[in-house]
């Protein structure tokens, strides 16, 4: 074994095969850094003198990492463009150097291989990847508003043709390894416990004159697109419509990807590179690529945080009990399935509605059969954990039972205690309420310390966020068990404090009424909608009404009408759509109309339902202003009663729940960047003009008299 004093590096030699190891010690993931990078060089020189290595084979010592790319907190840490550019070129001379290596290198890919570790194993002449779902390969720097800088917005595409590569770098998907094979960035699928003789043998192979033959995938058309300057002008002037149609401009950072792959294959390598990093460096110091940062780190913070201090060990979740066999019991029971791999049995009331909750929760696996993310046969040994019935029966095995019936506090009261005498003693009961206090559930169990809110969102199987609601009497492990499974069903879980609404709804029923508020006063619905995906917002706030169901929408305001008083006070323009049985998607028509699942246009018949015909109204600034002002407000009084324990799950929760734009941060990060004072003086002119709901908060008067941050 050969390494330098404290190398990330070490080698041994097989046969005139230099096996490599990289590892760097006391951290998870192996991270390409200044410090990795002189080490790389020094390695690379010592392979290159030494006549009895023939060829070299690159591996990872970590147990399921490769490498997680160039180490965020290293360019965090730039403050200038210039800075960041050099950062790149110098990560680039050193892969040019990797590329033009006197001697053939075959990497053996297990775990993480992103942004600039695959970059790394682009450099390298062959790549086997084993063909395990933790093995994960891509770049995913425009998720953090950046662009693959050590020379992958050039070599990926002279590898696998321009389309598929923008198709991966522009969104920063990041692909499993069979998918890595079929698009040909990966040579050889192996098994885990072959990879590394197989690609040994590969080294071997290459250094005795062999060399691989890749053909792409793909049409003729396709390769004539690829082929030549002008199929491929056509090729760009589509991704950069697609771009714009997805980023609406708010994120630079794909646009220069693809500025930066173009120049390439147009002027050459040594232009491109050049070109990437200076837009590496112009991207690197953007406010858009600051905020996505600190959600990777606000997001890989929660994965171990539960939420309560000293946490003990959750229960080891094996059967999952689900009670409501309806669209949000059957997406958890699909979802537990198909994430944690768990026995899931569900009950309702009768075997009809059963076995249509059995039937969705089987479509959660079939998608991801028809997507390719399982094989058949795991797709087989899922659906077998899968039952159901109308009685209790099986409920006798679940550490974890979640409830998702009606949102009516009797009756998950009755469903309650049906499940005291039905599970175990320790059975954790979570409760998928989106409104009611848990408290008020528990009250009368005979056990509420094993009682917890669990707040998935619709629909489960796709929407990241998790609420976890503990009431004053739940126990600690109740709280861990309930985060800990939530994560392994791949989840983003925040604890949440138990008050109505706890945070999301919280937040977002402000915002949804004032949409209610807008609509009366004469703005068009799709006006609304178009100026708040402009804002950010995937969906508009009165899509987002369709998608909820405007039942479920009636039902939240009142709940937190109640709760909270005036300012919550329901438009009446809605409970009209309620009556008519416009109640959203679900329906086949709400504001939209809804034909074979696809959103169609607005329906006029529905302005006479809310008594207005749009007339323009507000202008747009001012209705921007109204609902984000009005939902800013109100998170800032939800932050100084402690229902989220910091702003960063507040922020999370909010990206994560319904999609507050990301680039902006967050609606807490957003209101320090606005300034508390600004806002207070709007919410102020605002309250004089359209009513009280708008009146500013403490939090805010507070923040403003004394200059302060949520994030100080
Ligand atoms: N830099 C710094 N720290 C990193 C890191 C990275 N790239 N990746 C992971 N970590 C830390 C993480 O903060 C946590 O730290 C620990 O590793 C375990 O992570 C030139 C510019 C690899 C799939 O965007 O997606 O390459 O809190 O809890 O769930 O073009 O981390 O324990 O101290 O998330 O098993 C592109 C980001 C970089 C990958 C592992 N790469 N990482 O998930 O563990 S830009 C990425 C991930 C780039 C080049 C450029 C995930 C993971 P701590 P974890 P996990």
């Amino acid at each position: 074994m050969v390494s330098s004093a404290g190398s990330a590096l070490t080698w041994e030699l097989v046969d005139g095969v230099a096996v490599v190891t990289f590892d760097l010690k006391g951290e998870p993931v192996n991270k390409l850094s200044q410090v990795v990078k002189q080490d790389m060089l020094a390695t690379f020189e010592a392979l290159g003198h030494d006549a009895s290595v023939k060829a070299v084979a690159f591996f990872s010592g970590k147990p399921d990492s490769f490498i997680a790319g160039a180490d965020i907190e290293e360019f965090v840490k730039l403050t200038t463009a210039a800075e960041a550019e050099r950062l790149s070129a110098e990560g680039q001379e050193m892969l040019d150097r990797v590329a033009r290596f006197s001697k053939p290198i075959a990497v053996g890919i297990h775990g993480a291989c992103l942004g600039g570790g695959l970059e790394f194993a682009l450099a390298c002449g062959y790549r086997v990847a084993s063909d395990h779902p933790k093995t994960q390969i891509g770049l995913p720097e425009v998720q953090l508003g950046i662009l693959p800088g050590a020379g992958g917005c050039q070599r990926l595409p002279r590898l696998i043709g321009a389309r598929a590569a923008l198709d991966m770098i522009l969104a920063g998907k990041v692909e499993r390894a069979a998918k890595a094979f079929r698009v040909g960035i990966v040579d050889e699928l192996v098994h885990p416990a072959i990879l590394q003789d197989v690609t040994v043998a590969a080294a071997q192979r290459l250094a005795g004159g062999w060399r691989p033959r890749r053909r792409r995938p793909g049409s003729l058309v396709g390769a004539l697109l690829d082929g030549n300057p002008l199929g491929r002008r056509l090729v760009y002037r589509a991704a950069r419509k697609q771009v714009l149609a997805r980023t609406r401009g708010n994120y630079p950072a794909p646009l220069a990807a693809l500025e930066a792959v173009a120049h390439g294959l147009e002027h050459g390598m040594t232009e491109g590179l050049k070109r990437e990093a200076q837009l590496f460096g112009q991207l690197a110091v953007t406010d858009v690529s600051r905020k996505l940062v600190q959600i990777f780190f606000a997001t890989t913070a929660l994965k171990k945080d539960f939420g309560i201090p000293n946490p003990p060990p959750p229960a080891v979740v094996k059967r999952l009990g689900v009670v409501g066999a309806g669209f949000m019991g059957s997406g958890i029971a699909g979802t537990a399935i198909a994430q944690a791999g768990v026995d899931v049995r569900m009950k309702d009331a009768d075997l009809p509605r059963v076995a249509k909750g059995l039937a969705a929760a089987r479509e959660i696996l079939d998608d991801r059969l028809r997507r390719r993310h399982i094989t058949k046969y795991e797709h087989t040994r899922l659906i077998a954990l899968l039952s159901g019935d109308a009685s209790y029966t099986g409920f006798g095995r679940a550490e974890l039972v979640i409830e998702a019936v009606f949102e009516e506090l009797d009756v998950k009261r009755q469903v309650l205690r049906e499940i005291e005498t039905a599970a175990r003693p320790d059975t954790v009961f979570a409760s998928n309420t989106s409104t009611i206090p848990i408290h008020l559930i528990a009250e009368g169990a005979k056990r509420p310390e094993l009682v917890i809110g669990m707040h998935f969102f619709s629909p489960v199987a796709r929407m990241p966020l998790l609420e976890v609601i503990p009431s004053a009497r739940t126990a600690p492990p109740a709280v861990t068990t309930a985060v800990a499974f939530g994560r392994r069903m791949g989840k983003t879980a925040i604890v949440v404090k138990d008050s109505p609404g706890f945070w999301i709804n919280r937040i977002l029923t402000p915002y949804m009424n004032e949409a209610g508020h807008l609509l009366v006063e004469g703005v068009a619905i799709e006006e609304i909608d178009r100026l708040m995906v402009e804002f950010g917002f995937p969906v508009g706030p009165i899509t987002l009404l369709d998608e909820v169901g405007l039942d479920v929408g009636e039902k939240v305001v009142g709940v937190m009408h109640d709760a909270f008083g005036e300012r919550f006070a329901p438009v009446a323009a809605f409970a009209g759509m309620v009556k008519s049985g416009r109640l959203g998607r679900k329906a086949g028509k709400g504001f939209y109309t809804y034909a074979g699942g696809k959103k169609g246009s607005v329906d006029p018949a529905v302005y006479e339902l809310i008594g207005s015909q749009p007339n323009g109204g507000p202008r747009p600034a001012e209705i921007i202003q109204r609902l984000l002002f009005v939902t800013l407000n109100e998170a800032a009084r939800a932050v100084g009663e402690g229902i989220v324990r910091t702003p960063r799950d507040g922020d999370i929760g909010a990206i994560f729940g319904f999609g507050f734009p990301p680039f902006r941060g967050g609606p807490l990060r957003h209101a320090d960047d606005l300034g508390a004072a600004r806002i207070v003086g709007e919410l102020e002119r605002l309250a004089e003009r359209y009513g009280p709901r708008f009146a500013p908060c403490d939090v805010l008067r507070d923040h403003a008299q004394r200059n302060a941050k949520f994030y100080p």
